[in-house]
């Protein structure tokens, strides 16, 4: 049973199409840099606000009309959402989606009946993933919703509580290798803290890292093969959460012997709300060999919260897909539209526009910026810009073979630095607005 007769699949049209609901830059077997778009790409719906978002905020309930809903948290109501879900998945030619485990099974009265729900619901989300084809990008745990997450959950000073969320992600790992999920996502919910007056910083940190050991080493022994990948986010809704950006986590993954096992997964309005750009975020990550997957989304920069906008500025998903190309791509990740629609967007037709514009705007994104790879002079800027570093003397301090009393005689014999050059920072604003 449909739940849309109206909307068919969403198909390419070109960029001259007047139709809202097809695609106009997202032409899944179009190669680029020898690679169809959809591989480049990997594009993922949200299971958490395609279907389970409201549009409630703090100053009022939600707003979003879902006739196929019930509103219940009962199995069978779960169960017609993931009838629907497949249905969205497949009309807008999305090969991924990703889930809490909250979000597509309802939480039981115990801990026994919850695993028994998610059971159930798994079942029939791999029924559908076989139909469908569509396959799932990654899972996670809901680690912060339930109100005895309070205190966090790995880092919560309740060691209960850390046992229950270890619970919780050994199952939801068993769940995501069992429907071949090719990553597993860590985002740290409540892991951080409001105040250093009650908080035991070290401590709480020495148990987020055993957490992640016992995880790695739990994959291991059921053979989970996915990609490992936590989630930066500096703050909301703990004033500080301890994922704060992605070098504050490789330093974490690093200091606890756990970097071999995790990537990152990235997500634009975390970035923003780090004070950092997303380009910032994607090349730190980038050259350190932990780009894993990216939330494609957009916050407001007026607002200054996490609102999950749709991607729709070309410029953030030019200089996205300008990293994730330098970087050799997304590898077993996607672009995970981890994004909402507006509470005045209530109707279901709304979840078809925003991902079709989200879609769009990457795919376009993708074609800018290997466009300006082709033409190749912002990198030749860059080149030219570190050229003094390809003489010999630069050559030998890269190599770490140069001392501060060689260099104190090369300069007090040289006696004046070579000229600067410019920085030529708006020929190449230019240059990438000649590609927009
Ligand atoms: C929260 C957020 C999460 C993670 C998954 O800001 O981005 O939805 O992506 O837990
Ligand atoms: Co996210």
């Amino acid at each position: 049973m449909t739940q849309f007769p109206e909307i068919s699949r969403i198909e390419y049209e070109g960029p001259d199409s007047k139709n809202d609901l097809a695609f106009k830059w997202y032409n899944p077997d179009e190669v680029i840099e020898g690679k169809s778009m959809k591989d480049h790409l990997r594009f993922s719906i949200v299971y958490w606000h395609t279907m389970r978002g409201t549009g409630g905020d703090p100053f009022g309930p939600g707003t979003a009309v879902r006739p196929w809903d019930d509103g219940s948290e009962s199995v069978d109501n779960a169960l017609k959402r993931v009838e629907v879900a497949f249905e969205i998945f497949e009309k807008l030619q999305a090969p991924y989606y990703a889930f809490h485990d909250r979000d597509v099974a309802p939480e039981g009265s115990s801990l026994k009946q919850s695993h028994a729900n998610f059971d159930r619901i798994a079942e029939s989300l791999a029924e559908h993933q076989q139909k469908t084809g569509v396959k799932l990008l990654w899972g996670t745990c809901n680690l912060f919703s339930n109100p005895r997450f309070m205190h966090g959950a790995a880092t919560s000073c309740n060691v209960d509580v850390f046992a229950f969320a270890a619970a919780q992600v050994k199952k939801c790992l068993e769940v995501t290798k069992s429907l071949g999920g090719e990553n597993y996502v860590f985002w740290g919910g409540r892991e951080g803290y409001q105040s250093l007056y009650n908080t035991d910083m070290k401590r709480e940190l020495d148990h987020l890292a055993g957490f992640f050991h016992m995880a790695v080493d739990y994959a291991k022994e059921i053979g989970f093969d996915g990609q490992f990948l936590i989630e930066p986010k500096p703050k909301e809704p703990t004033k500080h959460q301890y994922d704060s950006d992605a070098a504050a986590c490789l330093n974490f993954l690093r200091a606890y012997d756990l970097l071999p096992h995790f990537k990152l997964n990235l997500e634009t309005n975390h970035a923003t709300l780090a004070g950092h750009t997303m380009m910032h975020e994607l090349d730190y990550a980038g050259h350190q060999g932990a780009l894993g997957s990216i939330d494609a989304n957009t916050g407001d920069l007026l607002l200054g919260w996490d609102t999950d906008q749709f991607p729709t500025n070309l410029y953030d998903t030019a200089q996205c897909m300008l990293m994730i190309l330098k970087h050799g791509g997304l590898g077993s990740g996607g672009v995970n539209f981890d994004a909402k629609v507006r509470r005045e967007s209530f109707e279901p037709i709304d979840l078809f526009h925003a991902h079709v514009g989200g879609m769009d705007a990457f795919a376009r994104g993708l074609k800018i910026a290997a466009a300006i790879r082709a033409d190749g002079r912002m990198e030749e800027v860059v080149k030219t810009r570190y050229s003094s570093w390809d003489g010999e003397l630069g050559q030998k301090i890269e190599a770490g073979n140069a001392s501060f009393a060689e260099l104190e005689s090369y300069m007090l014999e040289k006696g004046e630095i070579a000229p600067n050059a410019s920085g030529r920072q708006e020929m190449l604003e230019n240059i990438f607005n000649d590609y927009l």
